[in-house]
């Protein structure tokens, strides 16, 4: 697939965030479209592989009656439950190397952000990542919260808007526009930078 990888350079990685059945169609919290994203994804798995780029990859992984599902008063379906088929990653996904984020684990808290107590910036750090070039699910969600902290923590974030999907589209053009005002760059896959 022609586009940006070549851009792909030393100092940077690639994010992935919560790739899993459930968010996909059939899935608990199935995110419209969701399954499209998965083959722009393994091309830019595959071009980081190729140039030693870390890859990583973040999950849901809800312990059973976690307080952000509905019969415990939060806003979501169950979904992501630790260990469960629809916490798996997507089937179609080709993840060679990586590494992943765990997230959601908490009793007290739900945490849609992979910076939220979760010591990512400080593997990014080890990692000598500056730049992290992002897709996944769901990009008024987890994708929103975690490049605006990434933001904050000081990273460079490139969103890559065809390799994510909304759970509501308002929120998601929403979203695309809180980040790219927070310092974003907002990329098209096949033809460049843009919004900044
Ligand atoms: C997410 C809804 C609920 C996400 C997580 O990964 O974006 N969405 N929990």
């Amino acid at each position: 697939m022609a586009g940006q990888h070549e851009k792909l350079q030393k100092g940077d990685g690639l994010l992935l965030v919560d790739v899993q059945r459930d968010f996909c169609a059939g899935g608990k919290l199935a995110v419209e479209g969701a399954d499209e994203i998965v083959p722009l994804l393994n091309s830019w798995i595959e071009a980081a592989a190729a140039k030693g780029i870390p890859v990583y990859a973040s999950r849901d992984w809800h312990p059973l009656r976690h307080p952000s599902f509905q019969p415990q008063g939060g806003k979501w379906p169950p979904h992501c439950i630790a260990d469960s088929d629809g916490a798996r990653f997507h089937p179609g996904l080709r993840l060679p190397e990586w590494l992943a984020i765990t997230k959601g684990v908490r009793f007290d808290q739900d945490q849609y952000s992979v910076f939220d107590q979760t010591g990512f910036a400080v593997q990014l750090l080890r990692d000598g990542v500056k730049r992290l070039w992002v897709g996944g699910l769901a990009l008024d969600v987890c994708v929103f919260a975690s490049v605006m902290d990434g933001l904050q923590a000081g990273f460079a974030m490139q969103l890559i808007r065809q390799a994510t999907r909304p759970v509501s589209r308002k929120d998601g053009d929403e979203a695309l526009r809180m980040m790219a005002r927070a310092g974003a760059v907002i990329i098209d896959h096949s033809q460049g930078v843009e919004q900044k």
